[in-house]
């Protein structure tokens, strides 16, 4: 079993705690890309995200003009988002066990695909009705620049490196920090992933 490091207060890392399953949750991802393809949301304001999203669960987060929301159906394809795989409600219940978080059951995760240049500018988490239940995230593929932030979004973040088959569960008095990750770098030569995946789990509702 993987240490469980604190990050900063309420956020714990467990460096590698997805390795073993890895592939298993990669090919799983190639599922749900079949079903809900992949694809670069707007923003409120109109211009397309550079990470491209897809869900599973019950419920998948979805942004455009008219703001951020969870919904029980894809609108590309008008169909229900697919259904999180058992691995991902295993791995994702165990992380947040082992992280102090008994019982967590997510009905959301969000998928985000990050090529080389893609990023996510700081922001908040806060679209989920229930603030007291943390978030897990698991990394996969090449590794990632996390920027961790303050209360504030004027509040310099942190940096710290997110690598293949890292979990991070992020609760307490972590959850409404503002976070957000660097450019993605290429990946070096003979570096089998061309790309980084990113799975967080939420309890929606
Ligand atoms: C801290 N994703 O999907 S994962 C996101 O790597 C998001 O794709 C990033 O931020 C990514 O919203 C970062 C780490 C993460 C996820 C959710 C958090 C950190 C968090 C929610 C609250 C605080
Ligand atoms: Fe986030």
């Amino acid at each position: 079993m993987t240490e469980a490091v604190p990050l900063s207060p309420g956020a714990c890392v467990l460096r590698k705690f997805a390795h073993r399953e890895a592939e298993h949750l990669l090919a799983a991802v190639d599922d749900i890309q079949a079903a809900a393809p992949f694809r670069h949301l707007s923003t409120p304001g109109g211009l397309p995200m550079s990470v491209a999203m897809t869900n599973c669960g019950e419920l998948g987060w979805v942004s455009d003009r008219r703001g951020y929301r969870y919904e029980p159906h894809d609108p590309l394809t008008g169909k229900p988002w697919p259904k999180l795989p058992p691995l991902f409600l295993a791995l994702s219940h165990a992380a947040a066990e082992a992280a102090g978080y008994p019982g967590f059951t997510p009905e959301a995760c969000l998928v985000n695909r990050y090529v080389p240049g893609a990023k996510m500018s700081l922001h908040q988490d806060r679209d989920e009705r229930d603030l007291d239940q943390p978030i897990v995230s698991v990394s996969l593929g090449l590794p990632a620049t996390f920027l961790w932030g303050g209360l504030r979004r004027s509040d310099r973040p942190s940096r710290t490196t997110l690598e293949h088959g890292d979990v991070v569960v992020w609760g307490g008095a972590a959850r409404l920090r503002f976070h957000g990750v660097a450019p993605l770098k290429p990946a070096a030569a003979g570096c089998p992933a061309a790309l980084r995946i990113n799975l967080t789990f939420r309890r929606a509702r």
